[in-house]
């Protein structure tokens, strides 16, 4: 009898278009260089300090090692689920230390990076996929909004907080200490939801102070870039009145320029900007999948040779820096991960009743009544450790 689902046939590797102009400051060898038509992109690097540098290299190091110790803390039974970010450093380091102190982030899934660069605690990250808390951190301290699964409805709601940014007078008024702007994360896939249709068209009317950040991993599951979208993705904003640029996204350096240059820009008034990074998703969509049903090692290896960290490392050594300084970075990642592997296995089971937190903002007879039921029936069964 025929199977019931057939894995389709693999459709050759995702190999892009290099005649599609785009930024990049590093190129895949490690080479820094700044075509003259990106200047303005070029005198943002300009300024960054070697110790900015150096820590933009830790966090790509730091993240990267996390990822790898939440794989395997996946596999043994600690997490739900793990979501690897492995080859989009680049652009969720570069991008991250991009946006201002004001700023406000709302992420999809995926931005463990971004979320370092904005001190989202890493463990909250893993207790949230473990189940044991409801996705961990305090977005008004961070500005670093919680995760969203629900693709796209994130960027809906990055609209609105820039709309209301916009109208309430914190926009492109001098004032550093009070004015912001907006970035939202989604992936290739999300761009062919209707909510980002939405989202551009009331970003462009409003003039609102957002940059909508694609990282374009090339697949959203198994399904291709090119199944979602006939044009480069960085156009797709045009016919709302939204430019667009695209940016290697394995270069930290275009990354960073090119971020900080539109959150700048959004902040002083300049209204909505498309960036669209183009990079690799390295490992499976989560510990759930296994791409090699529907791509080809082939492709993977092309991306492999334009690692992000790899092409940080060959710059920077250029620039001088020594083994002094990657040794010391490598025991750091060793020591995150026997510390965070610590921590995941010391996680108890939280109160029950935690599942009724922030239901609501203040009290609510509704989940009274529904504590007052769990309480009786806890009672009835004993206790759930
Ligand atoms: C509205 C909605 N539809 C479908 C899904 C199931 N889903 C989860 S992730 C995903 C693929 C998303 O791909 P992409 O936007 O490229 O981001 P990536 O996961 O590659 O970072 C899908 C279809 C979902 N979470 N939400």
């Amino acid at each position: 009898m025929a199977p019931f689902f057939q894995v389709r046939a693999k459709l050759g590797p995702v190999i892009p278009d290099n005649s599609i102009p785009m930024l990049q400051l590093l190129s895949p060898d490690g080479t820094y260089g700044v075509p003259k038509e990106y200047a303005k992109y070029g005198e943002i690097i300009d300024s960054i300090s070697e110790d900015t540098l150096l820590a933009m290299y830790r966090d790509m190091a730091r993240i990267r090692r996390f990822d790898i110790e939440a794989i395997a803390l996946q596999r043994q039974g600690q997490l739900g689920l793990w979501v690897p970010a492995i080859g989009q450093e680049g652009a969720q380091i570069g991008s991250g230390y991009g946006v201002g102190p004001n700023d406000h982030i709302f992420p999809s899934y995926r931005e463990h990076g971004v979320a370092l660069t904005h001190g989202v605690e890493l463990m909250s990250i893993l207790k949230m996929m473990r189940g044991v808390n409801h996705g961990g951190w305090n977005p008004e301290e961070t500005r670093f909004h919680l995760y969203a699964i629900v693709l796209a409805s994130q960027v809906l709601h990055a609209v609105g907080y820039a709309m209301g940014v916009k109208f309430d007078g914190k926009v492109g008024t001098g004032n550093l200490e009070e004015d912001l702007a907006v970035i939202s994360y989604f992936g290739d896939g999300a761009t062919a939801e209707g909510d980002i249709s939405e989202s551009l068209l009331f970003a462009a009317v409003n003039k609102a102070p957002i940059v909508f950040f694609i990282q374009n991993n090339q697949w959203a599951i198994s399904s291709r870039v090119d199944t979602q979208t006939t044009v480069p993705l960085y156009t797709r904003g045009e016919g709302f009145g939204v430019p667009g640029l695209r940016i290697d996204g394995n270069d930290v350096l275009a990354n960073y320029a090119a971020t900080k240059y539109h959150m700048d820009q959004a902040r002083e008034g300049a209204g909505p900007v498309l960036l669209e990074a183009l990079t690799y998703r390295i490992g499976a969509h989560t510990t759930s999948d296994d791409p090699s049903k529907y791509r080809d090692e082939e492709e993977v290896e092309y991306w492999k040779a334009r690692d992000p960290i790899q092409r940080f490392e060959t710059f920077l050594r250029r620039q001088g820096i020594n083994d002094d300084f990657f040794d010391e970075v490598k025991i750091a990642g060793d020591a995150l991960a026997a510390d965070i592997r610590e921590q995941t296995f010391a996680l108890g089971i939280p109160p029950l009743e935690n599942i009724f937190n922030h239901v609501y903002s203040e009290e609510h007879p509704e989940i009274d009544r529904q504590k007052a039921w769990l309480k009786a029936y806890e009672e009835k069964m004993g206790s759930h450790e």
